[in-house]
């Protein structure tokens, strides 16, 4: 009995110790966010974000698109009919970017 009271004792301090760390190793909340292309336009135009922040193009257009950035921070290159591409943001900035194939889109992404 003496045996099983010691072993309870360590798994509850093991418990209470994992608990403590995991709050206070919180990380940083991390946020996805979509533009969509449609209608040959970024809906959002601009859209903000946070360094670590994903934000994600989704085609629902009838033919390609793309997200090339103006300063060449980051380019989608074609993002077929029903695809979509991924990007994560690391530094802050504007970042103005358009459409490799229709140059009257343009979008803006800020991270601040
Ligand atoms: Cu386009």
């Amino acid at each position: 009995m003496r045996v099983r009271r010691v072993i309870v004792g360590i798994v509850l301090a093991v418990l209470t110790l994992s608990v403590g760390q995991d709050a206070g190793a919180t990380p940083p909340k991390r946020r996805t966010h979509t533009v969509v292309m449609e209608g040959t336009r970024f809906q959002p135009e601009t859209i903000s974000a946070k360094p670590g922040d994903t934000i994600v193009w989704v085609n629902k257009d009838l033919f390609p698109h793309s997200a090339t950035s103006a300063a060449g921070k980051f380019d989608s290159s074609v993002i077929a009919v029903g695809a979509s591409w991924k990007f994560t943001a690391k530094t802050k900035g504007d970042f103005d970017y358009t459409c490799i194939f229709h140059p009257t889109m343009k979008g803006r992404l800020r991270v601040q």
